[in-house]
């Protein structure tokens, strides 16, 4: 039995009509219905969605309505007039729309209707929070919802949730634009799967998160607290094998048939798109002039097809871009027709699924040339109806489809010289190389379809949130407990920052406070107890901090130690032989000079490079450089050259806090049980010298070889508060 699936979109996958006074609801044809139908009927799951403007409608109408979608497991979320011109026109097709496709002349120069967009983003989260049962997976879609699981999260903070981007997710340096852009991206973190079409568009967003909110993602996913956020790569499909089916009925044939014939042997160039400005249709008019005026044989050699639907007409930018397309057909028909026939044959309709495919089998070449598009359907749609290996598709470089389709005659589609030459090649293309490449493309869009995105889509957010670390949670501690109470000899291995402390900017911030102070003096006071706090900080500062406590201090990660009840520190390890220090400075400081916010930071006996405060990229790059020069430099010397979090650190070989391990096994009494904390990469190494038996407690997210884990420092302060009472 698969999980309930709650799928939520803007638009419903039914549309509402009015015929004869009777309500009537029809199936919609779009991609994203197509793909999650079979997934919404299978699951026995709600579609939660924005029915359309029922305001025409009487009281007993629309509650029929609402009844018919009840029968049909969908939930409406009904918006006023205001709600539909705020949220959807005004901020999600006139705000965020034209800055995720790159055109950021169009955008308004005030934008208002934020506090809209947010609101009608929390009616979805209401609507889906009270629809939602236990283990129930949620599948939010798209840029109109992009703070909806941000807002489920608040609601619901143990649901499984899943996002995807349908349009393309802009490179940093756009995104930034954006006002809203840590809300934005907080929204969104809310997930914990984002599933966008290609990779470009996974590390646009990684690059965002680095750029505006500082959260590093690590390969393929992101950590907020102690969730991981998974980034994944979904490329969306079509419904292949419908077209390929209706490609070769009988009445497409007899269409296709029609179609040609009324071109009277003219060349078939097609274009179908939603009236988009970011689907290229002037400049792919302007290229088509450049053809008919540089070479006049064309005017009887080439016709266009252009079908445009018409789409969002209540914004603005979109009628204008309508009087520019009807203005530049004119000119050209003008121009180039004759009394017989005129170059560009415009539908400003949309048309039934037959006459698309009969189009598609009709043309020559395909022109799919947007300026940019999440992924781009038609272009798959020509693909999939092209059965007969036949036809050239002509896309642009900055369709997602580009990534997937490299045998299309691919284009700048910003350069109408570069437009123009490739339709040029497209028609001289012989019928070999044109089969060639088809095959292949349709073996792909065949194979990757729509009802296969839904599938991988849904596969990832079910699978388990990959939390590679193989420490038990915080619940089998209390097994640790009834050990600790019994042990003869135990020793406590207490990390400092991070596991006793929050992470702090400045040391002062990470002084102990008077209650860390009575919890480490509780513990070393049980009887048979000893307590050693082991810090990568220098001796000066865990002296002023820890001296007066009963326990023992190890400085430098374990190169130094001060024994309980002693004033003078020892080294743990021989330290004699540091002539490579001043060649390690020099360079870490050669480096940090040519390396804005890096810098150096000394210790007794090591040497890191600190770029937490460099430009991202570059901060990296540097430091990879860097390694690569102080293995170089230092070939001959005892050290160890260790990679941290935005730290290059050099150490004398075999320092480190697995150091600890000997000294205590070599000091009466030995333990019988040692227990030890930490956080990072320095207390791994703690864990692995442990002897079996040992306990390890791993404290915050990620991965780890230690066999527990508490949530942060304050439930370590917690758990260890318990050992006392
Ligand atoms: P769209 O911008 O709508 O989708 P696209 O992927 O091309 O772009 O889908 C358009 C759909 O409308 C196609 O299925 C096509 O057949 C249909 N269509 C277009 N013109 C038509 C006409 N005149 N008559 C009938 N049908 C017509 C957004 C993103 C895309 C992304 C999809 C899916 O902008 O980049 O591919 O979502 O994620």
């Amino acid at each position: 039995m698969p999980n309930r699936l709650v799928i939520a979109s803007n638009r419903l996958p039914v549309s509402t009509e009015i015929a004869d006074g009777e309500i009537v609801l029809s199936p919609a044809s779009g991609g994203v219905a197509t793909g999650l139908r079979a997934w919404h009927e299978r699951s026995s799951g709600v579609w939660v969605g924005w029915p359309g403007t029922l305001t025409r409608l009487s009281k007993t109408q629309r509650q029929q309505v609402d009844a018919q979608l009840a029968a049909r497991h969908i939930v409406p979320v009904h918006l006023t007039r205001r709600e539909v011109r705020e949220y959807y026109d005004e901020f999600s097709n006139g705000v965020l729309w034209p800055v995720f496709h790159y055109l950021i002349d169009r955008l308004p120069l005030e934008a208002a209707t934020w506090e809209s967009y947010r609101r009608v983003n929390e009616h979805f989260a209401d609507r889906i929070a009270e629809q939602y049962q236990p283990g129930d997976l949620i599948w939010v879609h798209d840029y109109q919802l992009l703070l909806v699981p941000g807002l489920l999260r608040q609601r619901l903070p143990d649901a499984r949730i899943g996002f995807f981007l349908h349009i393309p997710f802009p490179a940093g340096e756009v995104f930034r634009i954006l006002p809203w852009r840590r809300d934005i991206l907080e929204g969104l973190l809310g997930a914990d799967l984002i599933g966008f079409h290609t990779y470009s568009y996974v590390q646009h967003f990684a690059a965002a998160l680095s750029d505006v909110s500082g959260t590093e993602p690590e390969d393929d996913r992101v950590w907020v607290d102690d969730r991981p956020v998974r980034l994944g790569v979904f490329p969306m499909g079509i419904d292949a094998t419908a077209f390929r089916d209706l490609a070769s009925s009988a009445d497409v044939d007899a269409q296709v048939e029609m179609i040609r014939r009324e071109a009277r042997g003219r060349r078939i160039l097609l274009g179908v798109d939603r009236l988009d400005y970011t689907k290229g249709i002037s400049r792919r008019l302007l290229a088509l002039e450049h053809l008919l005026r540089d070479d006049p044989s064309f005017r009887e050699r080439i016709r266009l097809i252009q079908v445009a639907v018409p789409s969002r007409d209540a914004v603005p930018s979109y009628q204008e871009l309508s009087r520019e397309v009807d203005g530049l057909i004119g000119r050209i028909n003008g121009t180039y027709g004759t009394a017989t026939a005129v170059p560009i044959h415009y539908l400003h309709q949309s048309v039934t699924r037959e006459q698309l495919v009969a189009l598609y089998r009709a043309a020559d070449v395909m022109l799919v040339t947007p300026l940019r598009d999440g992924m781009n359907l038609v272009a798959k749609e020509y693909v999939a109806s092209r059965t007969d290996d036949d036809g050239v598709l002509v896309l642009s470089e900055f369709a997602g489809a580009a990534e997937e389709l490299h045998e299309a005659v691919l284009v700048n589609a910003y350069d109408t010289r570069d437009l123009a030459a490739k339709i040029r090649n497209a028609l001289d293309l012989g019928p070999d190389e044109r089969a060639r490449r088809m095959r292949t493309m349709r073996r792909r869009v065949m194979a990757h379809d729509v009802h296969r995105w839904a599938d991988e889509f849904v596969r990832a957010l079910e699978r388990d949130t990959g939390y590679e670390a193989r420490a038990t949670p915080e619940e089998a501690l209390k097994d640790v407990t009834a050990r600790v109470r019994t042990a003869d000899v135990l020793d406590l291995l207490l990390d400092y920052d991070g596991t006793l402390v929050p992470i702090a900017r400045t040391p002062e911030q990470a002084a102990p406070d008077a209650a860390l102070r009575r919890l480490v003096t509780g513990l070393a006071e049980r009887p048979r107890t000893h307590v050693h706090i082991v810090s990568g900080r220098p001796r000066p500062l865990l002296e002023e901090w820890l001296a007066a406590l009963p326990v023992t201090l190890w400085a430098e990660h374990g190169i130094w130690v001060r024994p309980e009840g002693e004033t003078a520190w020892q080294t743990a390890l021989d330290i004699s032989h540091l002539q490579w220090l001043d060649r390690a400075r020099a360079l870490m400081e050669e480096f940090a000079a040519d390396t804005p916010g890096a810098f150096v930071e000394e210790k007794s006996a090591s040497i890191a490079w600190h770029y937490r405060e460099a430009t991202r990229a570059f901060g990296a790059a540097q430091a990879r450089k860097l390694r690569v020069a102080l293995a170089k430099t230092l070939s001959d010397a005892p050290i160890d050259v260790l990679e941290g979090k935005k730290l290059l650190e050099v150490r004398p070989r075999g320092a480190g806090k697995s150091i600890i391990m000997q000294w205590l096994l070599s000091h009466e009494p030995a333990p019988t049980l040692i227990v030890a904390f930490g956080d990072d990469r320095t207390d791994e190494e703690m864990f692995a010298a442990l002897p079996p038996g040992s306990v390890s407690v791993h404290i915050g997210r990620g991965a780890t070889m230690a066999t527990h884990r508490l949530r942060d420092w304050t439930a370590t302060r917690n758990f260890l508060s318990s050992l006392i009472a």
